[in-house]
């Protein structure tokens, strides 16, 4: 009999094969994946059976043999008449749960006529202004047997309470509900931006929410403990991993220091990852996740085994799909989801494959709904809980990531917990470095994008994307929240927002049950967030980019050079160095694209202005007069472009600065882009530009003359 070869006697064969090449892959966590995997890998790895502690197969022994995961796409535009009939269509065709979507007015607590929000009512979601809105959103749709999850938590309290109340009005009692409410605020601090109040305030009100739910709501989740935000901002799997456990155990110590018993809420909470590209680590990550929770779990004294089981919610990523041969999407999104489904989510949703321009029509939203239906009903792999189990790589990978979360959740615990590690900027500060080093891998094709950085087509396919009055959305809320204050009893309203108000400022009763009691009074969803905003204020922050991550991934390159040298001409021309601001105008809060462009420029030279982010228009341009800056960045990622650039563009012209160059990027669809050049922008940079191309752009507009890419510097300075 021969001897079992060995790991050795692999390499041997291997390396003779590549004749000695390194075959190691360093992955952006850090770690270190080897070419094969043998069973030396698993020695004293037991992953135990799904559904008995310590969950890492699945928190389910039967898991997808005996009920397959829930079809729950996250949709939402527009007004609640649009997208109640777009959920019942879905619904038809084989989703099996819902998930709202709000527009950007409400996450941020303003009612659909606030001055504020002009260019945001209707746009990346559905208007909400009153419970009458809820109450139309959910036409038809029985609350007593539909699971409905809904995004939301900035506006948390009125928007829960709303939905109580609308199922209310259907004849269905809060103790039926079944579903989830994101109420997630301190990923909202890292990475998501849609807070309202400070942080403190902030966790009181993710702790009435557990304590208002495990008392009245047995059959909802009150929390969505989410990875997949930080994991959009461009977060590795480990930071993802670390930062939303240590999350969780966060709430959890919150709604213990607030005389709950852990047993009694915790298997309430429940949890949301994104999953890219990265196939075997996004299926690790998910197990790592389990024995993780698991494990803070019991060293927080939980003893009911539900309490110590992690039920997740996956979303495929936003980030990884492209605008250029947008079919490709379609591949992406099957691939993802295959993960989701391999890591054993609950619960799944499929993007679609315009993603990267727009919101989903009825034609994409079917091709990304029919990938989980092909998986779930053509494949078998519903057949076998956790069929990945005993893998030797995916085994010793989701090792190795228990322990490097492990090393992060400490530094967490050493800072004084996550509240407190968020308010250092820490967190946010190290996903913003990891999204700049991934941006710079992209920009530099050592991560490949198929017919983005490598076959990239010459001519891209036009397809038809979902485009949303936002002007008639907002004419039509405005006239329902009229109609809405003039039929209710003013004076019982008045007291409800008044006790509201009170418990707000003085510590007191149940900020959800006294918002539950102003809906019943019909009011507003900007009233009941200006009773809490009396007390507790307004959040702003002020973006802090972070340095040096491009120029060195850039240190050996002959076209960031260039730039670099026009920067510097361009500087000795002016006598300082030239301006750019990046601004993020309306209530859309996601960064990581204008915090990657900041950072880049800083690198090559330019000096960078950050604004604030939900800037208006007429804010924008006050700091940039301020600043005296050449040109300005608009990034819009949430479809506020039409109204929002083209009032800033024309208010610098009402201050005779028209000498001010706009330049526009995000997600902006390709069919808006002469209206957006005929209102003057000057550059329009969609996802999948190269920022190091874009700013040698930008120095063209400003008079200097760049060679194009691809000529080497000596015939630049001929
Ligand atoms: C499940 N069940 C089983 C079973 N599997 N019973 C027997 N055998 C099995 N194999 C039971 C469960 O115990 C449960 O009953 C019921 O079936 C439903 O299963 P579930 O696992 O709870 O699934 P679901 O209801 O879909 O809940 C999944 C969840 C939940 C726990 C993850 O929190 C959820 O739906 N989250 C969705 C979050 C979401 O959509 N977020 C969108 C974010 S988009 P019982 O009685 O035990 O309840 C976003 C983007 C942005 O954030 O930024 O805007
Ligand atoms: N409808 C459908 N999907 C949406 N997403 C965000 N808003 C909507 C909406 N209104 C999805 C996108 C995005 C992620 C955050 O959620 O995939 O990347």
């Amino acid at each position: 009999m021969t001897d079992k070869p060995t790991y050795d006697d692999w390499k041997a064969r291997a390396d003779k094969e590549v004749k000695g090449r390194d075959l190691t892959w360093h992955t952006p966590e850090g770690i270190e994946v080897k070419p094969l995997y043998t069973s030396e890998d698993t020695e004293g790895l037991d992953p135990g059976v799904p559904g008995i502690a310590p969950f890492t197969r699945g928190p389910y022994a039967s898991m997808y043999t005996g009920r397959p995961w829930t079809i729950r796409q996250y949709a939402g535009f527009s007004t609640a008449e649009e997208s109640n009939a777009f959920y019942r269509r879905n619904l038809a065709a084989g989703q099996k749960g819902l998930s709202v979507a709000f527009d950007l007015a409400t996450h941020r607590g303003y009612d659909s006529d606030h001055p504020r929000v002009v260019g945001d009512v209707g746009k990346a979601g559905v208007a909400i202004d009153t419970v009458r809105d809820m109450e139309i959103l959910f036409d038809q749709i029985p609350l007593d047997t539909m699971s409905v999850s809904m995004t939301m938590n900035g506006a948390v309290i009125p928007v829960l309470a709303f939905y109580i109340v609308a199922a209310e009005r259907q004849g269905v009692s809060q103790d039926k509900l079944a579903g989830t409410i994101q109420n997630d605020i301190l990923k909202e601090f890292m990475v998501r931006n849609t807070y309202i109040y400070p942080p403190e305030p902030s966790m009181r009100i993710v702790s009435d929410i557990i304590a208002y739910t495990s008392a009245n709501m047995p059959k909802f989740n009150s929390i969505s403990i989410s990875g997949y935000h930080m994991h959009e901002a461009g977060a590795t799997a480990v930071q993802e991993l670390a930062f939303t456990i240590a999350d969780g155990k966060e709430y959890a110590k919150r709604a213990m220091e607030a005389g709950l018993d852990i047993d009694d809420f915790a298997p309430r909470l429940s949890f949301f990852w994104g999953i890219g590209m990265n196939f075997f680590m996004e299926i690790a990550k998910m197990r790592a996740a389990r024995a993780l929770w698991h494990d803070v779990m019991t060293d927080l004294g939980a003893e009911n085994p539900k309490s110590k089981m992690l039920r997740t919610h996956c979303q495929t990523s936003g980030v990884s799909l492209q605008e250029q041969d947008p079919y490709n999407n379609v591949i992406r999104t099957t691939i993802e989801a295959m993960a989701a489904v391999l890591g054993g989510t609950q619960s799944l949703h499929t993007n679609a494959l315009d993603e990267a321009i727009a919101l989903p029509t009825d034609f994409s939203a079917r091709i990304a709904r029919n990938t989980q239906l092909v998986i779930q009903e053509e494949t078998g792999i519903t057949n076998v809980a956790d069929p990945l189990g005993g893998s030797y790589y995916i085994e010793s990978l989701t090792a190795a990531l228990v322990d490097e979360a492990k090393k992060m959740l400490d530094e967490v615990e050493a800072a004084g917990g996550m509240t407190e590690y968020v308010a250092s900027g820490k967190p946010k500060a190290q996903i913003e470095e990891a999204a700049a080093a991934k941006q710079a891998s992209v920009d530099r094709g050592e991560t490949v994008i198929v017919g983005v950085n490598k076959y990239r087509r010459d001519k891209e396919d036009e397809i038809d994307t979902l485009d949303i009055d936002n002007h008639a959305v907002r004419q039509s809320q405005i006239a329902r929240l009229e109609k809405v204050r003039a039929g209710r009893d003013e004076f019982a309203c008045k007291a409800a927002l008044d006790a509201l108000a009170r418990g707000a400022a003085q510590r007191e009763g149940n900020l959800l049950e006294l918002a539950v009691e102003a809906a019943r009074h019909d009011a507003t969803l900007g009233e009941i967030s200006q009773a809490m905003e009396d007390a507790y204020g307004r959040y702003d922050t002020m973006p802090k980019p972070v340095r040096g991550v491009y120029s060195e991934a850039y240190s050996d390159d002959d076209r960031y050079r260039q730039v670099v040298e026009g920067v510097k001409a361009v500087e000795r021309r002016l006598g300082r160095a030239p301006k750019l601001m990046v601004a993020k105008m309306g209530q859309d809060g996601h960064d990581r694209g204008a915090n990657v462009i900041a950072s880049a420029f800083a690198d090559m030279g330019f000096e960078v202005v950050s604004g604030p982010l939900f800037q208006t228009p007429a804010e924008t341009r006050d700091i940039a007069l301020e600043n005296d800056v050449d040109a300005i960045g608009a990034s819009s990622l949430a479809a506020g472009h039409k109204t929002l650039i083209p009032e800033l563009i024309g208010l610098l012209k009402d201050a005779g600065r028209s000498d001010i160059k706009v330049i526009a990027g995000g997600v902006i669809p390709q069919k808006d882009y002469d209206f957006l050049r005929d209102a003057g922008v000057q550059g329009i940079y969609g996802p999948g530009s190269n920022v190091v191309e874009c700013a040698a752009d930008v120095l063209r507009l400003m008079g200097h003359n760049m060679p194009p890419a691809g000529e080497d510097l000596d015939e630049a300075a001929e």
